[in-house]
């Protein structure tokens, strides 16, 4: 199989190589596309002209609708890897062997804005990954968090009603700080887990190549025997899960929509190839019933102290499309693309998926030949008596399209024990309209989760709900979901509480109100009996024990302007060039610098057009005439501040620990001895010690931000 940076689809592809001439759509040579025709040249234009109809009626029709939610998406080619043989568990082909290679294209997204929302939105990411097996295509359609809002699929056309825009004005855009929403997870009681993750920092990550990816779903294994094992996906960044904080996040909503999108782009274009540990847990089907949590219920974990990880392969992303549209936007990802050897459960959620992607399809790409876009087509064959439908592609000869036939010699032939035939799962029941009630602990999962939260993790928690819900303006919404953050923990749902002028007596009497709120207005499914998870570990959920060993693809802005020290400005970028970092010098002007050493720097941007959101950290080297005219630069000044603001690495040697002292990090009068105590400020006056502050500015970019800096709210930023 072919992993390297070649397009298969080179048969649909066309580019400047190969078309030397214009034509129109039916080949025809075109003399001149600047002028249409005309009755003279100040005359009529002429409906005769087939070449400009051709032209405008194919730009007309340009745009296919977005897709309904995770309408906002970049994606890469890949492959995925096995790292250890998953046979005993499965007898899906691209799993059996060590160091099998398969073809892969990834689909990150947002879920509620438009097509050309902002990245950095508070939202779930999608983490969409379509694999080209030898048995078929199988899609593995995940998220960045591992549960959902919502534990029936019947329920999702409300919940993404309630997220999106509102119907009246169509705001707020890539948005859940709005009432509609709010008013309907708070009368959603199974939810709850789901807001927590939502409102913690995996909501805003730094990059998606610092996210994690889940299946969610519960699907099985199927091995050889036939034998069937529920087991949930996952992958595991390599560089670690990282966030941004909540005030950056919307400035780069302004200053750079796109910021996910280049991120991804760049580190590729790079050779930085992003990377994933994938993972599984299994949970044999004797032991269904044997955990606190159904195991078909997508509201829930698996703590992995319960039911171990076991890593199994790798992702690697070393390809950008050619082409957004033809590629990122036409990919069609559907649940129902599967392969022998793993299947379905009965989660009802999984269950309503595996009708709606299909069907989604259809309405956005138009047709049910969908599969024969260059990105969708599987790169194992395909034969079947299907015929015929709008953009069909392929020319099917012959005469039999039925199956029995002899006339075709009884092609194609079923594959029996060899296709995908469904796990025999027995069932007796009662049709009915219900939920199990081993799916009712709305809150034991929540208030786990909240438990092995970190400090600085709980108070982003608290700020991140004060915020949503300080936006609501229905004060009837806002009390309701302060009273279920009494059910998760007290200690949240009166911080909350407090910064939205409310109060919160204690859990049970807020239980009281929300069960006569959920009578009032029909509530989805009750909660039902709490299972406590006291006993259970699950460092996992905290983003504070992540990978933190790395700088590896960070991005560092150096400021500096001419009379900059050379040698502290290249000593210092060597450094962390070293370790992976991508180095930008950041100057008043797009011209080169003149170091007080007599060399010459080419800066990235200026600082109208750079700013410190778009850096993981900042380092100001020595110069005297450099930092003398930083100084008079307020943009200079502001870029320090907010990166200290936003808990970032700050790196000062010789005068440039004069200019971090003019700025408003520290109150005037300080020393570089109190500029130290902050935790992520590294520097010396020693010009010759570049070497050692480089080594201690590594270890602060590494460990990504500094959650425990001091008095971060005083600093105008
Ligand atoms: Fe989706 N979802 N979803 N979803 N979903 C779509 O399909 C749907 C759910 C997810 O990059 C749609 O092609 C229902 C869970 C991703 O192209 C649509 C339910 C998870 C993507 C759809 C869910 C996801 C989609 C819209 C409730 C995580 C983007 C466009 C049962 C496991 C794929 C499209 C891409 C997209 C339906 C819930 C992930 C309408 C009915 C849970 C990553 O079919």
């Amino acid at each position: 199989m072919a992993t390297d940076e070649s397009n298969e689809n080179d048969a649909a592809a066309r580019g400047p190589k190969n078309c030397p001439t214009l034509t129109t759509n039916q080949g025809v040579p075109v003399g001149d596309d600047n002028h249409s025709l005309k009755a003279g040249p100040r005359g009529p234009t002429l409906l005769e002209d087939f070449i400009f109809r051709e032209k405008i009626t194919h730009f007309d029709h340009e745009r296919i609708p977005e897709r309904v939610v995770h309408a906002r998406g970049e994606g890469a080619h890949g492959y995925f890897e096995v790292t250890k043989s998953l046979k005993k568990y499965t007898r899906a082909k691209f799993l059996q062997k060590v160091g099998e290679k398969t073809k892969v294209f990834v689909r990150f997204s947002t879920v509620a804005g438009s097509r050309g929302s902002m990245d950095t939105a508070r939202d779930v990411r999608g983490f969409a990954v379509k694999f080209y097996t030898d048995e078929g295509i199988f899609d593995l359609v995940g998220n960045n968090i591992p549960v959902f809002f919502i534990q029936d699929a019947l329920k999702f056309p409300d919940v993404i009603h309630a997220v999106k825009p509102e119907p009246h004005n169509e705001i707020p855009q890539a948005a859940s700080a709005h009432d509609t929403f709010w008013d309907f997870v708070s009368l959603t009681p199974e939810s709850t887990h789901m807001l927590m993750w939502i409102m913690s920092d995996r909501a805003i990550p730094r990059s998606l190549r610092m996210i994690e990816g889940f299946g969610v779903n519960t699907y099985r294994f199927i091995d050889a025997e036939g034998k069937a094992t529920f087991v949930k996906f996952h992958w595991k960044p390599k560089l670690g899960v990282h966030s941004v904080v909540w005030d950056e996040s919307q400035k780069l909503g302004g200053k750079n929509p796109d910021y996910h999108r280049l991120d991804l782009w760049q580190a590729i274009e790079r050779k930085q190839y992003p990377e994933w540990e994938f993972a599984i847990q299994v949970i044999e089907e004797k032991d269904e019933h044997k955990f606190p949590f159904d195991v078909l219920d997508a509201t829930k974990i698996w703590p992995e102290e319960l039911v171990p990880l076991e890593r199994v392969g790798k992702l690697v992303l070393n390809r950008n499309p050619d082409n957004f549209f033809a590629e990122t936007e036409q990919v069609a990802f559907c649940p129902s693309h599967m392969v022998p050897g793993i299947d379905f459960s009965d989660d009802p959620l999984l269950q309503g998926r595996l009708f709606s992607y299909l069907d989604t399809q259809l309405s956005r790409l138009g047709s049910p030949n969908f599969h024969e876009l260059p990105i969708n087509r599987p790169q194992s064959p395909i034969d079947n008596n299907q015929r015929d439908g709008h953009m069909r592609h392929t020319i099917d000869k012959g005469r039999t399209s039925y199956s029995p036939n002899s006339l075709g010699k009884g092609c194609p032939f079923h594959a029996g024990a060899k296709g995908f035939n469904t796990y025999a799962e027995k069932i007796d029941a009662k049709k009915v309209r219900e939920r199990s009630k081993s799916f009712s602990d709305h809150f034991g999962q929540a208030e786990m989760f909240w438990r092995n939260m970190s400090g600085p993790e709980k108070q982003h928690i608290i700020d991140a709900y004060s915020f949503e819900l300080g936006m609501v303006e229905s004060e009837m919404v806002r009390k309701r979901m302060v009273d279920i953050l009494a059910q998760v923990a007290m200690p949240l749902a009166e911080r909350v509480a407090a910064n939205l002028g409310l109060t919160i007596d204690n859990a049970s009497a807020a239980m009281k109100r929300l069960k006569a709120e959920w009578d009032k207005y029909g509530v989805t499914f009750p909660p039902g009996e709490r299972h406590d998870y006291d006993g259970v570990k699950a460092p996992e959920l905290s983003m504070a024990n992540t990978v933190k060993d790395t700088i590896e693809t960070r991005m560092v802005a150096v400021l500096a302007a001419d009379g900059v020290d050379g040698a502290q400005l290249e000593a210092m970028k060597a450094a962390l060039e070293a370790g992976g970092a991508v180095v930008e010098i950041v100057a008043p002007s797009l011209a080169p610098l003149k170091s007080s050493d007599g060399k010459s720097f080419k800066p990235a941007k200026t600082l109208r057009t750079a700013a410190s959101v778009f850096y993981d950290a900042v380092y100001v080297p020595g110069g005297a005439d450099s930092v003398k005219a930083l100084k008079k630069e307020g943009t200079a000044v502001h870029f320090v501040n907010e990166a200290f603001a936003h808990y970032k690495s700050i790196a000062g040697v010789d005068q440039g620990l004069d200019f971090l002292l003019a700025t408003d990090i520290l109150p005037k009068g300080s020393s570089d001895a109190d500029l130290f105590k902050q935790s992520g400020v590294v520097g010396s006056r020693d010009g010759g010690d570049v070497k050692q502050v480089a080594q201690k500015f590594k270890a602060a970019i590494a460990a990504h931000r500094h959650w425990d800096r001091k008095n971060v709210d005083r600093v105008p930023a």
